[in-house]
């Protein structure tokens, strides 16, 4: 047995040796085994006993210096995690761990009184630094580490424990700040108001090369400007953002479609394929340069597949549209029960007076409700700092418009439940800078 004395000038060796040289100490890591695991905190520790100032206490001060010991085989020491938790792994530096090996059981309680061993094992004998030792399955609020003796001598000496448990603190969604983000490149760090579906069909706007198969310029004159912003020409503007899945189908392939009957298409759900978008966060930014009085406002357009009377009787261009005008910053929503039949209401919730000359951003948001009926939500980022306000918002009951039995729904105001593969940026004779544009089908707020 080692004396008072020399016991002492270990102590004092081991703490001159740590002030001398940091760089032999071993660093503290993460003792995680996997990233769902953590270390957690001690909150009560104790010992069968203890030698002089070797205490219980010095194997959770983080420093490789201190320890814990004791003298004779079966001595103890257990640590109290505050209640049950999910143990990944013990994790133990053994003093003088790097030359001798300690023959050690690891038990735990969830009480404090009945213990069940773990694991019986032998330290390597080669690290000072923490050596993982891990669990499965273990539920415990106490861990107990017996050790029997080593290949040296009898005593127990440890001079550092962690226990790594797994991490029950809920990973959190991305922060809405990040924006978009589908996994594929996109997102363009615009604030989301729901999430996006996955797996769900997402586009964002490339703003290097716009022409990405999702997105169809359909005709609009649009041009990249200095500041990285594109700008479009005036002109009966229809752009096009399509579903990935859906190989940008043309004029011809949304025109022989499998039906364009509202009572069919309320049952099956889409007009194209079942990844249509639907349930969509629909996002714009826009610096309106101009009108030409041909309507000054912009609307997204969800829900339809082809606009012309010529086919299926307009039948394709059943849509919602979220609508802003720009001169005076009103919100409205329109109907099109087909192609050409509105039913527009009138300006609702907020104002925010013109937006001429402002980057705005400005997003619809349409999704099916339980009930089957279909909520439609207009946000604006009014001052372009990605502060997004709700601007108004409509439920249609299937009471809206006098006139989709003219496609064969059942009531006269059924409401638009299916999706479709195309998204539409409309306006007419508008002269506007944007960037940002977007379409992610979301997980609605129902
Ligand atoms: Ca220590």
């Amino acid at each position: 047995m080692i004396s008072l004395l020399t016991r002492s000038i270990l102590f004092l060796f081991i703490v001159s040796s740590f002030l001398l040289s940091q760089s032999i100490h071993p660093s503290f890591g993460a003792t995680s085994t996997s990233p769902t695991c953590v270390d957690t905190t001690i909150s009560g520790i104790s010992a069968s006993g203890s030698n002089l100032i070797f205490l219980p206490k010095y194997v959770i001060d983080n420093n490789f210096n201190t320890l814990w010991s004791n003298y004779g085989k079966g001595s103890w020491i257990q640590m109290d995690l505050g209640s049950s938790k999910n143990i990944c792994s013990v994790n133990i530096a053994w003093y003088k761990g790097n030359e001798r090996q300690n023959n050690f059981v690891i038990s735990t309680s969830k009480d404090g009184n009945i213990f069940t061993k773990v694991l019986e094992k032998k330290s390597s004998g080669n690290t000072l630094n923490l050596e993982k030792y891990v669990l499965t399955n273990t539920l415990a609020r106490y861990v107990k580490i017996t050790v029997n003796g080593n290949t040296q001598n009898d005593y127990a000496s440890i001079t550092e424990i962690k226990i790594s448990i797994q991490n029950t603190i809920p990973i959190p969604p991305p922060p809405p700040s990040t924006g978009g983000g589908d996994g594929t490149g996109g997102g363009d760090g615009v604030k989301m108001i729901y999430p996006t579906l996955s797996p769900g069909e997402t586009w964002f706007f490339n703003p290097t090369n716009p022409d990405d198969g999702q997105f169809d310029r359909n005709g609009a004159e649009i041009t990249k400007n200095a500041d990285g912003s594109w700008h479009l020409k005036p002109g009966t503007t229809r752009m096009l953002a399509f579903t990935k899945s859906s190989g940008l189908p043309s004029d011809e392939v949304r025109s022989s479609l499998p039906t364009y009957d509202y009572s069919r298409l309320s049952q099956i759900g889409h007009f194209y394929k079942p990844t249509d978008w639907k349930n969509v966060e629909i996002t714009i930014y826009v610096k309106v340069l101009s009108a030409s009085g041909g309507g000054d406002e912009i609307s997204l357009v969800s829900r339809s597949a082809r606009h012309s009377t010529n086919v299926h009787e307009g039948c394709g261009g059943s849509s919602y549209h979220n609508n802003i005008d720009f001169t005076n910053g009103k919100f409205k929503f329109k109907k099109e029960m087909w192609h050409v039949n509105y039913d527009i209401k009138s300006y609702s919730g907020i104002t925010i007076g013109s937006t001429m000359d402002k980057w705005i951003g400005f997003k619809g948001i349409v999704y099916n409700m339980p009930d089957g009926s279909v909520k439609l939500e207009s946000y604006i980022d009014k001052d372009n700092n990605n502060n997004w306000q709700k601007a108004t918002e409509l439920v249609d009951k299937g009471n809206w418009g006098d006139d989709m039995t003219h496609c064969n729904a059942r009531t006269q105001g059924a409401a638009i439940t299916w999706g479709s593969p195309m998204i539409i940026f409309k306006s007419n004779g508008v002269t506007y800078d944007f960037k940002k544009f977007s379409v992610r089908q979301i997980v609605p707020p129902i």
